[in-house]
């Protein structure tokens, strides 16, 4: 039995720009890309020119994100970009893009760039996946993209979605906005999610959470943390 199965309840959760009412037994954690390929020197990040230290400041607090998610019992997805070694699922046009110094499947220190299985493909060590939580290998910048995710949410009787993880303003918000167009209310987790170019994480939140909500909900992990019985 998983804990969640004594977690139907109503929480609510101070958030930008109203509060976020969520039951945990109908919640769950996407952990976005928090890989290698992105966050370590020598990966797909770096081979687009992006100073990949900037996305280290979202480790820790999504480390406790994972923990704090862990003890309640949510469902925790973790997404991993990549693809087959074929490259059968990786359009040309992404792998030309961006004048990059090294094209997705080629060799570098982490082995092929953004390969599956690779060694730069997998989760940094910190943020490692438990046994009994998903991965979900993803070709696209969207989760919900040539994946089974949304019919893994729905069999789960899934509702809400808590987002964090790398890079705010591709894979972690197109993938809100996928989310949303498909009837999830979503949060993003404003301390567990970075950019190479800070100015994009926190443009991308005030987009999310313009136009009452356009996208979805924004919250730091405290607020999360302290959240109260829904009245
Ligand atoms: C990018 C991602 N930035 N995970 N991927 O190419 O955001």
């Amino acid at each position: 039995m998983r804990e969640s199965d004594g977690n139907d309840h109503w929480l609510q959760t101070e958030a930008q720009p109203a509060a976020f009412r969520w039951r945990p037994a109908a919640t769950a954690l996407l952990m976005i890309d928090m890989q290698r390929d992105f966050i370590e020197p020598g990966g797909f990040g770096e081979s687009l020119g992006n100073d990949v230290s900037t996305l280290r400041a979202a480790v820790e607090p999504a480390r406790a994100l994972l923990a704090w998610a862990r003890a309640l019992g949510l469902r925790i997805v973790h997404t991993k970009e990549c693809h087959r070694p074929d490259l059968s699922d990786c359009p040309p046009a992404k792998r030309e893009r961006g004048l990059p110094s090294q094209r997705i499947g080629d060799p570098g220190p982490m082995g092929r760039i953004l390969i599956d299985g690779e060694p730069g493909s997998d989760f940094v060590p910190e943020l490692a996946p438990l046994p009994g939580e998903t991965v979900l290998a993803k070709p696209g910048k969207g989760a919900f993209h040539a994946t089974g995710l949304d019919a893994m949410l729905r069999d789960w009787g899934v509702e809400r979605l808590l987002l964090a993880g790398v890079t705010t303003e591709v894979c972690v918000q197109t993938t809100m906005r996928e989310a949303n167009d498909r009837g999830y209310d979503s949060l993003l987790v404003t301390d567990a999610t970075a950019s190479y170019f800070p100015h994009f994480r926190d443009a991308t939140i005030a987009m999310i959470v313009a136009q009452g909500g356009i996208v979805g909900w924004a919250a730091p992990l405290a607020a999360l943390r302290a959240s109260r019985p829904a009245g």
